[in-house]
């Protein structure tokens, strides 16, 4: 090859080593380093006891937010803000940029795994009915309320529940959206409702606080799957799921993912034993 050929070459390689260096980073790899810069991540909540709660001076705790202020501080994020959201507004808000990421026992399910990237599994619950002692309708699944026609049940808008007892047969006008667990327990209490759905620790929960002898829980709702959440990111944020993973993963590894669950009730167990690609998979 000639002397100039191979000086042509070699000047053309470095150019392009030179562009591949100053290749700008991906808005992906952005976000992460947005979010250092910003000193905090936006997080939507559901103030749903114990997956996430917000006390009378504003903390913000519960399992899904103390799991996340953890990792995004080992990513350089030493701060959380929290917006409380109904559960289906949390997408929505998500892909509005309103939101950073969603910590709040949003389920993982085929058609929300399709709308937003999840991180791997943090807290797992099942499903459970809250009801007047003695259960006098006899409900031990979503496919019995439907089956009485006086039965309403109480459920969160855009919420599993909601889903559950709509894909159970129960028609629309007997499927009564409750805002949250105090409005639930009242309208169960006030004979509005003849049920409240949520997950059994959540329910479990309400009750211990109630203080009320006049209620049951029905746990688990037959027939109803055992979720798992994760922490749901932007759909174009897969980077940082990816970094926040990683963290996840070491936290898991150290033993110090089950000291921030376990005493709200969750087993890390139980999130080890599963993954994001069989909880997105599942029917
Ligand atoms: O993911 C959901 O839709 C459900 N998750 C929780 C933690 N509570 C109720 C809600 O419907």
């Amino acid at each position: 090859m000639k002397l100039s050929s191979i000086i042509q070459l070699a000047a053309a390689s470095s150019t392009l080593v030179m562009m591949l260096a100053a290749a700008p980073v991906s808005a992906d790899e952005n976000k992460l380093q947005e979010l250092k810069d910003q000193g905090f991540a936006r997080v939507a909540i559901a103030n749903e006891p114990p997956f996430t709660a917000v006390a009378a001076d504003g903390k913000v705790s519960g399992a899904a937010p103390d799991v996340a202020r953890e990792v995004f501080k080992r990513l350089g994020i030493n701060e959380i803000v929290a917006s409380i959201s109904e559960y289906g507004a949390m997408i929505p808000g998500l892909q509005a940029h309103r939101h950073d990421v969603i910590t709040a026992g949003l389920f993982m399910k085929p058609e929300r795994c399709a709308a937003v990237a999840y991180s791997e599994p943090i807290l797992c619950d099942a499903e459970a009915l809250l009801v007047k002692k003695g259960n006098p309708m006899g409900f031990k699944s979503y496919a019995d309320i439907a089956k009485n026609p006086d039965a309403r049940i109480g459920a969160p808008g855009g919420g599993t529940e909601e889903k559950l007892a709509l894909d159970a047969g129960v028609p629309r006008d007997r499927v009564i959206v409750v805002p949250d667990g105090q409005s639930g327990l009242k309208m169960l209490q006030d004979g509005r409702i003849d049920a409240y759905s949520l997950p059994v620790l959540s329910i479990n929960d309400l009750v211990k606080k109630a203080n009320d002898p006049n209620l049951e829980v029905v746990a688990p709702v037959v027939g109803a799957p055992v979720y798992c959440d994760g922490a749901a990111f932007h759909k174009d944020d897969v980077a940082l799921r990816d970094a926040f993973d990683v963290e996840l993963k070491k936290l898991k590894e150290s033993g110090e993912f089950a000291k921030i669950i376990e005493p709200y009730g969750f087993s890390a167990a139980a999130a080890m034993s599963t993954s994001r690609d069989k909880l997105c998979a599942a029917k």
